[in-house]
């Protein structure tokens, strides 16, 4: 395989030097570009979008069109897994995700089992090996996955929740059963990353977008166990490089020194916790991604700048930043702001690696 032409990104979650701090948008290729709306419509459905490797590919290229990034995702979903176990999934429009046969009880939970990553999951996989050659050693690659607990959130509560009554009902009542799920849930994800990164994803991460409506208690049970699992069962090198695992937990910063002991490369930030602080409490066990509050996009590209300085200024000067926004871009923004963004990163940060 041939060099990578930029590897800033694989380089500062391995907390090894960079000239810049580098970064790539959480979401970056979706409903804010017009081009993602026009090959959806083309497509047909979201998932069809997905299904498809070319056009899993094109939207996955095109934020890189128009922006300097660091890093390119993978255009995909995390809800392939459940989908690939027979739980029925569709895309409502202005509704969200749907499961037409949600996980209530043990009777269900014994029916779940492993997908198979070729027959099941392989559109997936062919995705990643498109989107590699189309990128053509310019970037790395990022593969990735929901985290058990959120994926199970979605697969019990029938779709998305703000109470995760359900979810949590089953938590407090039925613990052995939930455990089953996730359990199932981690073996799949991790066949499912392994899958990945064989097929040239350079680094995944694991979003664990509903870990932070735990208690403590809870979420080391109930989710930091099973990334924790995850993060074991992974393969941490392919082709001869090192492939960095990153987890998100939205919400976490109160964790960050248990995610650590997980010995995952990265832990990505929301914007609720003070950078410098998650830096001091980490210290050189893991590089740190994020963590600009996604909602500054709505605001001048002159008060973007500021922002980006600010917390470029507060994690200082050396490797292990990744530079992201703490939750995915929203549908609203105006694509020239996400620029203004990307821009300041790369023109200000410069000065923290000398
Ligand atoms: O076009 C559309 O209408 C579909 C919108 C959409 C998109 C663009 C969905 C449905 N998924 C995606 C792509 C996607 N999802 C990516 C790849 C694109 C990229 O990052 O550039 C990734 C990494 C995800 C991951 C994902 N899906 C998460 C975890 C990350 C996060 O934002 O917290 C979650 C929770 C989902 C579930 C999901 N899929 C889609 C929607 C609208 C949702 C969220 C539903 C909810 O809020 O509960």
């Amino acid at each position: 395989m041939a060099e990578l032409q930029n590897d800033r990104f694989l380089r500062a979650l391995l907390r090894e030097p960079v000239d810049r701090t580098p970064v790539w948008m959480m979401r970056q290729a979706g409903r804010y570009l017009p081009e993602y709306r026009a090959t959806r419509k083309e497509a047909g459905s979201f998932m069809d979008l997905c299904r498809n490797k070319e056009f899993a590919s094109e939207v996955t290229l095109q934020p890189l069109e128009r922006f300097p990034l660091d890093a390119a995702i993978l255009f995909s979903d995390i809800l392939t897994i459940p989908d690939a176990m027979g739980l029925g999934l569709r895309f409502e429009t202005g509704e969200g995700p749907v499961f037409d046969k949600p996980i209530r009880s043990m009777a269900d939970a014994k029916k779940l089992y492993v997908p198979d990553m070729a027959s099941d999951l392989g559109y997936v996989m062919d995705a990643v090996s498109t989107i590699r050659k189309d990128l053509n050693g310019s970037i790395p690659l990022i593969g990735f996955s929901g985290s058990p607990w959120t994926l199970a959130t979605y697969m019990i509560e029938g779709g998305s929740s703000k109470t995760f009554a359900k979810i949590k009902a089953m938590m407090f009542d039925q613990p052995a059963t939930l455990h089953h799920i996730l359990d199932v849930l981690a073996d799949s994800v991790i066949a499912y990353l392994n899958a990945q990164i064989e097929a040239g994803a350079q680094a995944v991460q694991i979003f664990d977008t509903w870990g932070g409506v735990l208690t403590p208690r809870d979420y080391n049970e109930f989710s930091l166990r099973y990334m924790h699992k995850i993060v074991d069962g992974l393969k941490r090198e392919n082709d001869g490089r090192k492939v960095p695992v990153i987890l998100f937990t939205k919400g976490g910063g109160q964790w960050l020194e248990a995610m650590a002991d997980t010995g995952a490369d990265a832990l990505g930030l929301d914007w609720t916790i003070n950078i410098d602080e998650a830096r001091a409490r980490v210290g050189n066990r893991v590089a740190l991604q994020g963590n600009m509050d996604p909602c500054i996009l709505y605001a001048s590209p002159e008060r973007i700048r500021e922002e980006v300085a600010t917390i470029l200024a507060q994690y200082g000067n050396g490797s292990g930043h990744v530079f992201n926004l703490g939750h995915g871009i929203h549908p609203e923004i105006n694509p020239e702001h996400a620029g203004a963004f990307i821009n300041a990163v790369t023109e200000l940060s410069g000065q923290y690696h000398k």
